[in-house]
């Protein structure tokens, strides 16, 4: 065997002789690396939205904070756009700034990164590399990292949890250059390194990394009164060919940036980072390039077949932008074939971008005859084994003995699927007749104008058939399902629902499975409202063209969670002003369950979540839930309600008038407060006390506002079962530490919150304009 690590970083062992600083072991993934470089390097903000899988960044800075570890400002944005937005805002403030997404959250964020280059504000952002939707996929592979090739952000690569770490403090030194000022993503894969633990060295010696940081270099910012200036000034032809063409040579000249600071941080860390990272290519005939963690697995493949006489080697960029064109050109220079894979296609262009990249880089050099294979693997997170670089070095080997290259271009791991071997059939469709039961008769009170519901009895509600079915993948005790039972009994006829992304969502359609048994559609949490509002009108539009019959009565229902009127919310809000006629119900649990229970706005003051931890500095959520109803009733929208999960009589007369309205009038919105045991941490069968409680300590008040008119429709100062907010808090593990004396400030600020809001609505309710 040759030298197993050509240029790669050794693995870190407890003495360390070449580090120029004190470091030490740890054993961490590559998101509690990421955490953990961002402690130490002490951003003074960090901007975020949380989104699997690179949520766990979030969530241990959190812990940290929670336990004074660290003082960054840590601010949950509405979305990514929201994040970004944040980041762009606090970088333009001069101090170092932290972001960290994936996926769907970096391409809602996509919109920004140009806005930020273009004017040339240094920040970081970390991406754990994970699938773009559609079809819905939280595994890894860099997809969402190609669509910000052609941002104008430096792009670095983390192949393990060193590398995040080791990155993360290169980013800031790159960024902030004065030749380059530009922002720097850090991509790593997702799962493969974000969950993955490993033994790393971490630098022990905070005097040693303040001097490899250095301090921000000054630039004007808005903060700074006496030098006003423009930033972001409006400009056209010819000027902006101008910064574009700044920006590109702010690129070119971060070669040389990366490749000191790179340099520096090998003295420092004693671990080296080439641009191109070259394993065994000093005599290869045939190579493999990839892109981190999946060229580790190339690598060891590499070995078994050197053992039996082939000159095998693998190339992986630590660098994608500016691209190491000049080194690929050099590393290659002697290879005949090499295949190329991409953990991401560039539709219809003949190959991934790394392959079309090491192609082009290629293709002016006369001397180089490098025959480049390009193959697609791994997408979605599908594992890439030692067998898959074989068949790569197998098939460069074909192309180099061959002179010829069979197939340029070809997908890696796909299979074809058995002809007819569909889905199998699930439950059959619920048929209209079915739930058509009249299980509520609504009739509108000509004197007061306002709707008037008449129930069946609750028992007569049994023998209405589910429109979704059991065997889904919720927790045991969840509240989504008895609330959606609820809220089915009650509709009448064919039902429409577009669920947005939240746990209703993803513990019902695991492809190739679905637990619903009516016309079900899924978009993104930010973008619900806007397509239900379409296929509303596709509806209304056919069925005026005499395309569809006459006879078809539908109900559009949207079910949203309550973090889904965060980053929905712009959404939302345009579908209640165009007054589609379509419900959007939100199933409010106080938090993203979904990914682990991150704060959303409707998360209550006080309340642990894994975004506002608590220890010794803090003590959960800063700041109080948000009042989405009161939102939607600005809208002047014919019917508004809250309603829980846990007053089902309530609930269910409100949702036959919202169906009514949503037919008859306009857009509907209803909250409807939902048990989630396992993230409120209480018994799998705590729903009714809790719910009971929180209706009656007035936090969640239940009532209705038709046509602008509010009415309460539980008063528990009337009925005489008002209690502190303290009986419900008692209720939750995620409460229990505010009952402490240190947090009385915490609950009285609460308790004062929520009494504003309920005296606010009871004069409302009195009102008869109200
Ligand atoms: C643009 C984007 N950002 C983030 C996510 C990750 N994500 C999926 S569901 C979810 C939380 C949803 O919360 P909520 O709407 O309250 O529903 P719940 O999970 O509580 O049921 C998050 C953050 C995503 N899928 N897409
Ligand atoms: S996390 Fe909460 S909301 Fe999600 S399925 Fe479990 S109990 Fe239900
Ligand atoms: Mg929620």
């Amino acid at each position: 065997m040759t030298t197993p690590f050509a240029s790669a970083p050794p693995r870190p062992t407890e003495a360390d002789a070449t580090s120029a600083v004190r470091q030490k072991l740890a054993f961490k993934s590559g998101n509690e690396a990421a955490a953990l470089a961002a402690r130490d390097i002490g951003f003074h903000l960090m901007g975020y939205f949380p989104i699997t899988p690179s949520t766990e960044v979030a969530e241990n800075l959190s812990k940290m904070f929670a336990n004074g570890e660290h003082s960054i400002a840590m601010i949950a944005g509405d979305g990514e756009h929201g994040a970004a937005g944040i980041c762009y805002g606090a970088a333009l403030g001069g101090g170092r700034v932290l972001n960290v997404t994936s996926a769907q959250g970096l391409l809602y964020a996509l919109e920004q990164l140009p806005v930020q280059s273009g004017t040339r504000v240094p920040m970081v952002l970390n991406i754990a590399c994970r699938a773009v939707s559609g079809p819905l996929d939280i595994r890894g592979d860099h997809s969402d990292l190609y669509f910000a090739l052609n941002t104008g952000w430096i792009v670095l690569t983390a192949r393990d949890p060193q590398a995040v770490y080791d990155m993360n403090f290169a980013a800031v030194r790159i960024g902030e250059h004065p030749s380059v000022r530009l922002p720097v993503l850090v991509a790593y894969d997702g799962f493969f390194t974000s969950h993955q633990k490993r033994r790393i060295r971490v630098f022990d010696d905070a005097t040693a990394v303040k001097q490899f940081l250095g301090e921000p270099a000054a630039y004007p910012t808005p903060l700074d009164p006496e030098h006003p200036a423009t930033f972001g000034a409006y400009m056209n032809d010819p000027d902006l060919i101008n910064n574009k063409m700044q920006l590109s040579l702010a690129m070119d000249a971060a070669h040389d940036v990366i490749r000191d600071v790179f340099a520096e941080l090998e003295t420092m860390t004693g671990r080296p980072y080439p641009v191109l990272d070259s394993y065994r290519m000093q005599d290869a005939e045939v190579a493999t390039v990839l892109l981190n963690s999946a060229a580790e697995t190339a690598k060891e493949a590499a070995d078994g077949l050197r053992q039996t006489g082939h000159k095998v080697g693998v190339l992986s960029p630590n660098v994608l932008r500016p691209f190491p064109a000049a080194e690929f050109r050099r590393a290659l220079k002697h290879v005949k074939a090499a295949t190329v894979g991409d953990r991401a296609d560039s539709y219809g262009a003949g190959g991934g971008n790394l392959a079309l990249e090491v192609r082009a880089a290629l293709q002016i050099d006369p001397e180089n005859g490098t025959l480049v294979l390009s193959r697609i693997y791994g997408l979605g997170g599908k594992d890439f084994y030692g067998g898959d670089a074989v068949t790569f070095f197998e098939e460069a080997g074909t192309a180099a003995t061959t002179g010829t290259v069979a197939k340029p271009f070809a997908y890696h791991g796909a299979t074809p699927g058995v002809p007819n071997g569909g889905p199998k059939p699930g439950l059959l469709p619920i048929r209209t007749a079915e739930v058509s039961r009249g299980m509520a008769t609504v009739r509108r009170d000509d004197r007061t104008g306002r709707l008037q519901v008449e129930l069946e009895p609750m028992w007569k509600m049994t023998e209405v058939p589910s429109r979704v079915a059991p065997g889904h993948g919720a927790c045991p005790g969840c509240g989504i399902f008895p609330t959606l039972h609820q809220v089915y009994n009650v509709l009448e006829g064919d039902i429409v629902v577009l669920f947005q992304t939240g746990c209703a969502m993803v513990v019902t359609t695991g492809y190739p499975a679905t637990a619903h048994r009516i016309n079900y559609v899924h978009n993104l949490f930010q973008n619900g409202a806007a397509t239900l509002s379409g296929l509303v009108e596709m509806y209304h539009e056919r069925l005026r063209r005499g395309e569809l019959p006459a006879s078809r009565d539908l109900t559009f229902v949207m079910v949203t969670g309550d973090g889904g009127m965060d980053i929905g919310m712009g959404s939302a809000l345009g579908a209640a002003h165009r007054g589609h006629r379509m419900m959007i119900l939100e199933y409010d649990n106080q938090g993203y369950m979904n990914t682990g229970a991150q704060l959303s706005y409707a998360t209550p003051m006080g309340h642990r979540t894994s975004t506002s931890e608590t220890g010794s500095t803090q003590q959960g959520k800063l700041y109080h839930h948000k009042d989405t109803a009161q939102i939607f009733a600005a809208c002047h929208l014919p019917y508004v309600f809250t309603a829980s999960e846990g007053y089902p009589e309530d609930l269910m007369r409100k949702v036959a008038k919202a169906q009514w309205y949503a037919k008859h009038e306009g857009l509907v919105y209803g909250k409807i407060l939902s048990f989630c045991p396992l993230n409120w941490r209480t018994a799998d069968d705590g729903a009714e006390a809790v719910l009971q409680a929180a209706a009656d300590c007035c936090f969640f008040p239940l009532y209705e506002i038709e046509h602008g008119h509010t009415t309460i429709t539980y008063d528990p100062d009337a009925m005489g079962r008002r209690h502190p907010v303290s009986d419900w808090l008692k209720l939750m593990g995620k409460t229990k530490h505010l009952l402490a004396p240190a947090s009385a400030p915490m609950i009285k600020g609460l308790e004062d919150e929520v009494e504003r809001r309920w005296s606010r609505l009871k004069a409302m309710h009195e009102h008869p304009l109200l």
